[in-house]
């Protein structure tokens, strides 16, 4: 059990593409923490950049709504389909705590994915998985829920992500110095 930190908004690695992930060993332990720091955060997905990682997977648990029967793992995925009515659906962030707001997406997706035993997989998606997935895949791409609302909805929430932004710089510079680290 190790939980990690979640970064919050205004921190680099989020506005990152993250790498796609070619050497699969030792992933296992790193899934553990990856799925522990969800759980304890109560999230239903997280993606390898909001733990600070450069790197093209992330998670998601939706078995609280019974459309899913197990946890799921999704490396290197990139959605090949877009099906069906876009369909709004108030979203939170672990990178964005206290603010959720209405994004409208596709209502299923095709995605294919690698598993950690490297397998490929092409699957459709619907329900909240089809949100969580979306929401996750964004993130590797450097893209916030905040980012899919117009300017003058955006502006509503502007006190709020300063306020993110700037907690976020002021623990950065804290860490560094705490590492004997020149910025
Ligand atoms: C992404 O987000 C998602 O602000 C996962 O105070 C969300 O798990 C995809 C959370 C909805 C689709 C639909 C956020 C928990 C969790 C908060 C999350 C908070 C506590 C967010
Ligand atoms: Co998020």
């Amino acid at each position: 059990m190790a939980v990690m930190e979640i970064v919050h908004y205004g921190d680099p690695i989020l506005r990152k593409k993250c790498n796609l992930v070619k050497n699969f060993s030792r992933l296992d332990g790193l899934l553990n923490d990856i799925f522990d720091t969800m759980y304890e955060a109560e999230g239903i997905g997280l993606a390898a950049n909001q733990v600070g990682l450069d790197m093209n997977l992330f998670v998601v648990d939706v078995t609280h709504t019974e459309e899913a029967e197990k946890p799921y793992v999704f490396i290197n995925g990139e959605i090949i389909t877009k099906i069906g009515e876009k369909m709004p659906y108030k979203e939170g962030c672990l990178s964005i705590p206290g603010i959720a707001v209405e994004i409208s997406r596709p209502e299923k997706i095709i995605l294919k994915y690698q598993t950690p035993d490297e397998n490929w997989h092409e699957e459709e998606f619907g329900g909240l998985l089809s949100k969580a997935i979306q929401h996750e895949i964004d993130h590797l791409n450097g893209i916030f829920i905040i980012d899919h609302l117009s300017k003058v909805e955006k502006m509503k929430y502007k006190d709020e992500l300063n306020a993110l932004v700037e907690n976020t710089q002021k623990n950065r510079i804290a860490k560094s110095n705490h590492k004997g680290f020149v910025l």
